[in-house]
């Protein structure tokens, strides 16, 4: 019997056996080694996101045994019922990034003002969040997630400006990303070179990374979208889902957690659809918490996003929880619905 380097050398053996994993914090420190002038501010800033996003699963993976599920009475600015978990995600994400310095305004779909942070005078950035996107399917048991969104503040506005600091286009994001609370908790995010995806390892409570330069299939037939709006949809999207479904070769799939369905297209290609309707022109997604982060992570994954006229990115703002139609996915699938 052949003897192994651990059996002739036992103190060998254990770190032989420790796996080379590469936290987000690593990552996001390599990341920015290319960059000379990197203050290390933005890790920092960063790593608030993910601590805030490991406590946000921790809760949502106890859903049931804690009082944690249900509505809490109220309604949100949106007019939807706000969950108690939403609650939850709103005040842990405003705790984990209000005490980091380098964050002056805090902006959440929840929130009907901006939380703009008076200790952090000279804070440089601003953060608009989604705390937990796709609610409506806490209490399923159905994937639900986080969406952020990081813009620089304008050093020509003053203090005072707020909206006008917020009120930025899409292309204007120094990173993005999401949390999707699934099967395994994966997150994904992009600081403008490239999209890259880790999962949280519960074990040792780190997100390591599963994958860089994360690339979108160019083309997929699959499409995802609330039919049950469809009789109300533009006539060249119902052309569209009329033709797909002639080919026999689509498939459709829609979870109705935006986060989810952007992951599963950001992983099997396809197109997500929620333009406007009859009733809601402007649709229902919210544009600066849900549409410009997941459509910065899309192009720079080589995958593309537009609200049927004009792209996602080059949208101008005009107030903090403006909608607006999604037509998010693989570009040929994208190019395709436009030309119906
Ligand atoms: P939810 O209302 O459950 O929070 O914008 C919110 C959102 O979910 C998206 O996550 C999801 O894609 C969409 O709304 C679902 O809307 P419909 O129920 O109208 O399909």
């Amino acid at each position: 019997m052949k003897t192994s380097h651990a059996q002739k050398n036992p103190a060998a053996a254990p770190s032989a056996r420790v796996p080379m994993i590469r936290t987000v914090e690593q990552h996001i420190l390599e990341q920015q080694r290319k960059f000379p002038h990197a203050t290390g501010e933005f890790s920092w800033l960063l790593s608030g996101i993910t601590l805030a996003t490991k406590i946000i699963q921790a809760q949502v993976r106890r859903a049931g045994l804690l009082e944690v599920i249900g509505q809490t009475g109220e309604v949100n600015v949106q007019g939807e019922a706000v969950e108690r978990l939403d609650e939850i995600a709103n005040r842990t994400i405003r705790h984990c990034l209000a005490y980091r310095g380098n964050v002056g305004i805090l902006v959440s779909e929840e929130d009907h003002e901006p939380h703009v942070i008076e200790e952090a005078e000279s804070g440089r950035y601003i953060v608009l969040f989604d705390p937990l996107d796709g609610s409506s399917n806490i209490n399923a048991n159905v994937s639900i997630g986080t969406i952020f969104s990081i813009l620089q503040r304008n050093p020509g506005l003053s203090r005072g400006e707020v909206m006008a600091q917020i009120l930025q286009p899409g292309y204007q994001q120094v990173a993005a990303g999401y949390v999707v609370y699934g099967s395994s908790t994966v997150m994904a995010y992009t600081a403008g070179s490239g999209v890259h995806m880790f999962t949280l390892d519960p074990s040792i409570g780190a997100y390591v990374l599963a994958q860089e330069n994360v690339q979108m299939p160019p083309s997929g037939r699959i499409y995802s979208t609330n039919e049950a709006y469809c009789q109300n949809f533009p006539e060249g999207i119902q052309r569209y889902l009329q033709w797909a479904k002639q080919q026999g070769d689509y498939t459709s799939r829609y979870i109705g957690s935006l986060v989810a369905d952007f992951h599963r297209t950001l992983i099997r290609g396809g197109v997500f659809l929620y333009p406007g309707t009859k009733q809601a022109p402007q649709g229902k997604l919210r544009l600066l918490y849900e549409a410009n982060p997941l459509a910065f992570v899309a192009e720079q994954a080589g995958g593309t996003a537009t609200d049927g006229k004009e792209r996602i990115l080059d949208k101008q703002p005009k107030t903090m929880h403006q909608r607006t139609p999604l037509i998010i996915g693989s570009k040929e699938e994208v190019e395709r619905v436009l030309s119906f």
